[in-house]
């Protein structure tokens, strides 16, 4: 099929799925068309079958507010129609599935019927979505999609509660290409981190109020009392001066390394032992399910979707939103001994191969054949 794929091409989740998705239809013959503000960061090769069409949406000094959204839909509208599109796949309600209602209607006035599929990722739904100001056209949209997705069967829930939803709504959980992930470890320059005899713990996120960073930062404070550590933190964002602040007044500044936002996370994944995501919520959190493909314990609270990728026990444990005793003792129960590591670690990879590309991508195929027929 000749699919437009819209979505934000930046470091977070949902810009990654929708690349990661594009990139697995590609190989598989399907024509993808990326249609976002700037090429996305996992986008490496385009070719035949992969296109980036950027979105300019000119200044003008009118305008307090650059209409992104209108520029959106006539750029979608013109790339269907000159490269024949047959589906829309939208990633992130906000606004992207506005755009692509606009863009549809638009087309139907001459005569091309295009089926429009939304992915709800999370933060679209419960933090900005159900904004007053944003929720009458968040709940139109995903009303008016033709097929609606969510990556879990908790975001489900939680649209169901907060959104008034007339359809049907699908969960594809997001997924890995375990593929790309082999048991060598040669390449892994642990030593340019850590000390033999330290373990490394790793963050990696956007760093903002809702991932709880001074929670990664004192169970991290808690871990290096007992044992020797270092931690990795990954990512920019609002909390990351914060983060730093912390640390320094914490006394463990020369202990906790800042790298910022990175194209290389499965070279660190690669030495680390443990991850922490003690977020606030969570519809999946696609960095664990990342790490525990590169063999890596996670720690997380237990909000939201996370329990359905970290399973408590196994590939790690669970705790309380913002219970940071608990998640310091059960870190340090996985640290502390070689072969416990050793056990979570080889769990985390087998739980996280049950999110293989090769299973999930055949039920997006499926919903793009679905939403196709009943144009
Ligand atoms: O908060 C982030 O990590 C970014 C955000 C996004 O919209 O890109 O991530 C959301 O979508 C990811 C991909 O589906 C999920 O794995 C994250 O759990 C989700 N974030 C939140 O729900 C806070």
């Amino acid at each position: 099929m000749k699919i437009a794929i819209v979505c934000y091409p930046t470091f977070g989740g949902s810009g990654v799925v929708a690349t990661e998705l594009g990139i697995a239809l590609a190989e598989r013959g399907h024509e993808v068309h990326f249609i976002t503000y700037k090429q996305p960061v996992r986008l490496e090769l385009l070719g035949n079958n992969i296109h980036f069409h950027e979105v300019h949406v000119p200044e003008y000094p009118l305008f307090h507010y650059q209409p992104y959204e209108l520029a959106l839909s006539s750029k979608l509208v013109d790339t269907v129609k000159f490269y024949g599109i047959e589906l829309l796949h939208v990633h992130y309600a906000i606004p992207h599935a506005y755009a692509g209602y606009m863009a549809k209607k638009m087309l139907q006035e001459e005569g091309i019927f295009i089926p429009m599929i939304t992915t709800l990722h999370g933060t679209d739904i419960t933090l900005v979505g159900k904004h007053p100001f944003y929720k009458p056209a968040v709940t139109f949209s995903i009303n008016k999609s033709d097929v609606v997705t969510s990556v879990s069967e908790d975001l489900k829930q939680s649209t169901l509660e907060i959104f008034n939803i007339e359809k049907e709504i699908e969960v594809i959980p997001n997924f890995i290409d375990t593929s790309k992930y082999s048991l060598d470890y040669t390449d892994c320059q642990r030593s340019l981190m850590a000390n033999e005899d330290e373990r490394i713990v790793t963050h990696i996120s956007n760093f903002r109020k809702v991932k709880r960073i001074p929670d990664v930062i004192n169970v991290f404070h808690k871990i290096q009392k007992e044992i020797p550590a270092k931690l990795i933190m990954v990512g920019e964002g609002p909390e990351k001066e914060m983060a730093e602040q912390l640390s320094d007044d914490l006394g463990i500044k020369d202990k906790v390394l800042f790298l910022g936002n990175s194209n290389e996370i499965d070279r660190i994944l690669c030495f680390s032992d443990l991850f922490l995501l003690p977020s606030e919520s969570e519809s999946f959190g696609l960095a664990a399910l990342e790490a525990m493909i590169n063999r890596v314990a996670v720690i997380s609270s237990n909000t939201g979707g996370i329990p359905e990728v970290n399973k408590d026990g196994v590939s790690g444990f669970l705790a309380n939103v913002g219970d940071v005793d608990e998640m310091a003792s059960k870190a340090l129960q996985i640290l502390r001994s070689d072969e416990v590591l050793a056990d979570f670690k080889e769990n985390a990879y087998k739980v996280a191969s049950k999110f293989d590309i090769l299973h999930i991508l055949p039920l997006y195929e499926e919903v793009y054949e679905k939403a196709y027929k009943s144009r």
